[in-house]
C-alpha cells in the first residue's frame, strides 16, 4: 500500500509504543528519533533487497570503494528525501506535535570520517546510488570517531568522540558474513609439483560486518556501506572460573583485538600506533577483498573475468596493501600464476592522491610489515624486483631514479610507489593538482606510464549540500527553473536568466537572511555570543592547518581591529568572522592558532569601542553537522591555502552552491570555479602555485623583509609576544616564531598584503547591492558542474570501465547564454561524444 500521512501516523504510533513500551507523551526526543528510524529502516529493508537482486539479475559491474573514512553526516533526513517521504512525514509530524526538524537533531554525527577525503567518498556514495550504478564503500566501523573537540579557556581539548553510545540505527549486522584476517606467523614454503606458501602461526582477528544502506534519490536504489568490526576469535578465548588468569588473559587479549577498529586515526607518534595504523589498513583490505571475492563467485562468473565485473578503488594510500592482498588471494588461495593475478590486479585497481604533502605520503619500515604481514612482504618484494628489473630494461645504469620509483628502498615501503605500480589508473583531484603529480611529485612515474595519469576534478553531493541543507533556496529553484536540477544539477545555470532580475534578488538576500539568523541563533545559544544578521557572514571552516592559513585571516583580522581602534568610525560593513575545525592531537602550531582565534574573539567581542564592526566566533566541535548550519548562512568563502597546496577542496564547492562568493588562491578547484564564475564572481589574491613552488625550490623567502617593510604586518605580530593579549607573552611565542625565525613556511607574510587588498575589494563589493546579489546568482548558477554526479560519472567511464545512465542535461558552460556547453565542459571526451551521438540539443 502507497504510503500516506495517516498510514505514518498509526505505524509510527505503534512503532513508538513497541519499542519503547510508552505512550507518545512519555517518550523524549531521543526516543521518538530511534522510533523514526526504526520505521526508515523497516521502508528501507524491503527496497534494499529488491535492489540487491536487481543488480544480481542485471549482472552489472561492481565498484567497491575502498577508504579508512566515509564522513557521512546524519541519514535521518537525507534518507526521507531520497525515499520521497520527508514532506510526507514531516506534515504527519506536526499532526502528531512533534517537530522533524527537531528529531532530525537527536541524531549523533557519524564518527566514520574526519576530514575532505572522507566527505568525498561520502559524496560519491550519493551520486553513485542516486545514477543507481553499482557502487559500495568499504571502511572501518569505529568504536570512537577522531575525538571531540572541546574548547576550555580558548584550547582545544580532546575527549573520545562516543558516537556509538545510544547505537547507530541505520546498520545491519552481518555476522554470517563474518571473515578472518590473520596477522604476524611465518611462512613456510612448500614444493609439491609447485611452489606453495604456508601462513603458520597466525593470530586471527574476525571481521564482522555491518552494512549501511546508502540510499538513491528517488529511484529504489540502495547501494551498501560495509564498515568492519574487529572481533576476538572464539577458541583464543579461554575463560574458566578455575583459572582466573587464563580469564584475564582472555580479556586482555579480547581487548587488544578489538582496539583495532576502536579509533580513527589512532595516535602514531609512537611506534605502537604505527603497528596500530597498519593493522587496520591491513584488517579493512583483507576483510573487503575476501567477501568481494567471495560475492564474486557465489555469481558463478569465471575468475579469469575478475575485471570485467569488479572495480576496486584506492582512496589514497591507505588502502593500497588491497594490491599485494589481491595477489595473495589469487595466487595462494586460487592457485593463479603471477603473471595471470597481476594483469587482472592491475586491471582491478583504480587510485586516487588527495594530497602532495609529504608528511601525508605514507612509508612503512620494512621489519613492520615483515613481522606482522609475512606474506605481504613477500609479494611486496616480489612486486618490487619485477618492477625495478623493468627501470633497469628502460633506464640501465640510472640508480638515482631507480631508487627514487622502487616500492622499496632505504628498509622502506612506499605506499604511494605500490599504488601507482599497482593500478591501471593514477588520478589527482583538481587540473592543477594532477600537473603537480605529473610535472612534479611524481613526474617520474608520470614519464614511465604517461597514459596512467588523469584528472578528476572533485565533486560534492548537491542533494545533500543544497536540496536538504537550505530548503528555502531549493525551493525557490523550484519555482523559478523547475525541480530538474536536482537530478541535473547543470540545469541550475537556467537561473543565470534571473541573474539581474532584482525581484529575484531580493527572494535571495531574504533566503540568506534568514539561514544568517538561525546560525545567529545557534551561536547566541550555544557559545552566548550575539553576532549582528546584517553583518557579513565571513567563514573559514576546515582542518587547522598551516598550509590552510587560518593565520592569515586571523593576522587580516588583528589589523581590521588595530584600525577600529584608532578611529572607530572606519567605514567598514560590519563583519562577523566565522572559525571551525580542529587541530591534529599532536600538531602543536595549528593547537595555539585555535588559541589564537579563541583569544581574539574574546578580545574583540568584548570592546565596545569598536562598536560590533566587528566579531570573532570559533564553533567547537566543527562536523558535518555544523557545516551544514554555517554553509548556507555565509557570504564570504575563505579558500585562501598557499598556492599548490590545497589538492582540490570541496567546502569551496558547497559556499558557491549556497550563494557565497569566495575569496581565494589560484590553488586547487578555486581555479576551476573562477573558470566557470569568470573573473568577476570571485575575488583572487595570492601568489601562484608556479612562484610557490619555485620559491621554495630556491630556499623561500626573507620573512624578516616583510616584518620590516609592512607596517601593519610588524604591529600584528608584536602584538603576538608583547603583552597585548590577555595571556603571558610566551603563549605565541612558537607562533611568532614559525613566521619570522622558521621562514614562514606557507608565505603568510609574503600574501598578507594582497589578502588585505583583496578583503578591501570585498568590502567595497558588498556595498553594491544589486551586483553582490547577482554575483551570488553566478555562484549558484555555475555550481553544478561540482556536483559529485559529474565527478562520478568521469570516474565510472574514464577509470571503471562502467557505463552508468548519464544525463545527458548535464553539461557546463563558461557563458551566460548557454553558448558553449560542451566546449566550456570538464566532460571527458567520451561523456561528449555519449551527448552527441545521442543527438542532445545544444541550444545557442
Ligand atoms: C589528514 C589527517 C588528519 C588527521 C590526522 C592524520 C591525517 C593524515 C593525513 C591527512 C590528509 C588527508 C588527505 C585529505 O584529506 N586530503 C583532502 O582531500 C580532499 C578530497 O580530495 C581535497 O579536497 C583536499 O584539498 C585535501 O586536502
Amino acid at each position: 500500500m502507497k504510503l500516506n500521512k495517516e498510514l505514518f501516523k498509526d505505524q509510527f504510533l505503534e512503532k513508538l509504543m513497541t519499542m519503547h513500551v510508552k505512550s507518545l507523551e512519555e517518550t523524549s526526543n531521543a526516543e521518538r528519533y530511534r522510533t523514526l528510524s526504526s520505521l526508515v529502516r523497516d521502508y528501507i529493508s524491503k527496497k534494499w533487497i529488491a535492489s540487491d537482486q536487481h543488480y544480481q539479475q542485471e549482472g552489472s559491474k561492481q565498484v567497491y570503494y575502498l577508504s579508512i573514512e566515509f564522513l557521512i553526516g546524519r541519514m535521518l533526513g537525507m534518507n526521507l528525501l531520497n525515499l520521497g517521504i520527508y514532506d510526507l512525514c514531516k506534515e504527519a509530524l506536526a499532526e502528531l506535535g512533534i517537530s522533524l526538524d527537531v528529531l532530525e537533531k537527536a541524531e549523533e554525527d557519524p564518527g566514520l570520517g574526519n576530514g575532505g577525503l572522507g566527505r568525498l567518498a561520502a559524496c560519491y556514495l550519493d551520486s553513485m546510488a542516486a545514477e543507481s550504478l553499482p557502487g559500495h564503500g568499504c571502511s572501518l566501523r569505529y568504536r570512537y570517531g577522531f575525538f571531540e573537540q572541546k574548547i576550555v579557556n580558548g584550547y582545544q581539548v580532546e575527549v573520545p568522540d562516543n558516537w556509538l553510545d545510544q547505537g547507530f540505527p541505520w546498520e545491519f549486522k552481518r555476522s554470517d558474513q563474518t571473515v578472518s584476517v590473520n596477522f604476524g606467523g611465518n611462512i613456510r614454503v612448500v614444493s609439491n609439483d609447485k611452489l606453495r606458501y604456508l601462513h603458520e602461526n597466525y593470530d586471527t582477528v574476525f571481521a564482522v560486518p555491518y552494512d549501511v544502506p546508502i540510499l538513491g534519490y528517488k529511484n529504489d536504489t540502495i547501494n551498501t556501506l560495509r564498515i568492519w568490526s574487529a572481533e576476538a576469535s572464539e577458541e583464543n578465548f579461554i575463560c574458566s572460573t578455575a583459572d582466573m588468569l587464563d580469564c584475564v588473559t582472555s580479556m586482555e587479549y579480547t581487548k587488544t583485538v578489538e582496539s583495532l577498529s576502536s579509533v580513527l586515526y589512532p595516535d602514531d607518534s609512537a611506534y605502537e600506533g604505527k603497528v596500530l595504523r597498519l593493522k587496520q589498513h591491513y584488517f579493512l583490505v583483507s576483510a573487503s577483498l575476501q567477501s568481494i571475492i567471495k560475492n564474486y563467485k557465489q555469481r558463478a562468473l569465471p575468475l579469469d573475468h575478475l575485471a570485467d565485473y569488479i572495480a576496486i578503488h584506492i582512496n589514497d594510500t591507505h588502502p593500497a596493501l588491497a594490491i599485494p592482498e589481491m595477489m595473495r588471494i589469487l595466487i595462494d588461495v586460487e592457485e593463479m600464476g603471477w603473471d595471470e593475478a597481476w594483469k587482472i590486479t592491475v586491471n582491478i585497481f583504480s587510485y586516487t592522491n588527495h594530497t602532495v604533502l609529504p608528511e601525508a605520503l605514507e612509508k612503512w619500515p620494512i621489519d613492520m610489515i615483515q613481522n606482522l604481514l609475512p606474506r605481504l612482504y613477500l609479494i611486496i618484494n616480489e612486486m618490487n624486483e619485477r618492477f625495478c628489473h623493468e627501470l633497469w630494461n628502460r633506464y640501465p645504469g640510472d640508480w638515482d631514479k631507480i631508487r627514487s620509483m622502487a616500492i622499496i628502498s632505504d628498509h622502506t615501503i612506499h605506499m604511494a610507489n605500490l599504488a601507482i605500480v599497482g593500478s591501471h589508473s593514477v588520478n589527482g583531484v583538481a587540473q592543477i593538482h594532477t600537473e603537480i603529480l605529473k610535472t612534479r611529485v611524481m613526474n617520474q612515474f608520470h614519464q614511465f606510464y604517461p597514459t596512467r595519469f588523469n584528472n578528476k576534478t572533485n565533486g560534492v553531493a548537491h542533494r545533500r549540500w543544497l536540496l536538504k541543507i537550505n530548503p528555502r533556496l531549493s525551493s525557490l529553484l523550484n519555482e523559478s527553473i523547475g525541480s530538474s536540477w536536482i537530478s541535473h544539477p547543470c540545469d541550475l545555470l537556467k537561473i543565470l536568466k534571473y541573474a539581474d532580475d532584482h525581484v529575484f534578488q531580493e527572494k535571495l538576500a531574504r533566503i540568506k537572511r534568514y539561514n544568517k539568523s538561525r546560525l545567529a541563533e545557534h551561536i547566541r545559544d550555544v557559545q552566548g555570543i550575539r553576532i549582528d544578521v546584517d553583518s557579513i557572514f565571513d567563514s573559514h571552516i576546515k582542518r587547522i592547518h598551516g598550509y590552510k592559513r587560518q593565520t592569515m585571516n586571523v593576522f587580516h583580522i588583528m589589523h581590521l581591529y588595530n584600525l577600529l581602534r584608532e578611529n572607530p568610525d572606519l567605514d567598514i560593513i560590519p563583519r562577523t568572522f566565522i572559525f571551525g575545525g580542529k587541530a591534529a592531537p599532536g600538531y602543536h602550531l595549528a593547537k595555539q592558532t585555535i588559541k589564537l582565534i579563541n583569544t581574539l574573539a574574546t578580545v574583540i567581542n568584548k570592546d565596545k569601542s569598536i562598536r560590533d564592526k566587528i566579531k570573532v566566533v570559533f564553533i567547537e566541535n566543527y562536523n558535518v553537522t555544523m557545516a551544514e548550519l554555517i554553509i548556507p548562512a555565509t557570504n564570504v568563502s575563505e579558500q585562501i591555502p598557499t598556492a599548490s597546496q590545497e589538492a582540490c577542496g570541496t567546502g569551496n564547492m558547497k559556499f558557491m552552491m549556497n550563494g557565497a562568493i569566495t575569496i581565494g588562491t589560484l590553488d586547487g578547484a578555486n581555479i576551476e570555479i573562477r573558470n566557470v564564475v569568470g573573473d568577476n564572481n570571485i575575488v583572487f589574491f595570492g601568489l601562484t602555485a608556479n612562484e610557490v613552488l619555485e620559491l621554495h625550490e630556491h630556499g623561500g623567502y626573507n620573512p624578516w623583509d616583510v616584518y620590516n617593510k609592512d607596517e601593519r604586518i610588524k604591529t600584528v605580530l608584536d602584538q603576538l609576544i608583547n603583552g597585548f593579549f590577555p595571556v603571558g607573552t610566551d603563549e605565541f611565542k612558537s607562533l611568532f616564531e614559525s613566521f619570522l625565525y622558521h621562514n614562514d613556511q606557507f608565505f603568510v607574510l609574503k600574501d598578507f598584503a594582497s589578502y588585505a587588498d583583496a578583503q578591501l575589494r570585498l568590502d567595497q563589493q558588498y556595498r553594491n547591492r544589486n551586483q553582490w546579489l547577482s554575483m551570488c546568482v553566478h555562484n549558484i548558477a555555475h555550481s553544478g558542474k561540482f556536483s559529485g554526479d559529474r565527478t562520478f560519472t568521469e570516474y565510472a567511464m574514464d577509470v571503471w570501465n562502467m557505463n552508468p545512465t548519464i544525463s545527458p542535461q548535464c553539461y557546463c558552460s563558461n557563458d551566460d547564454k548557454f553558448t558553449s556547453r560542451l566546449h566550456g565542459c570538464a566532460f571527458t571526451s567520451k561523456l561528449q561524444q555519449t551527448i552527441s551521438s545521442n543527438n542532445i540539443h545544444v541550444p545557442h
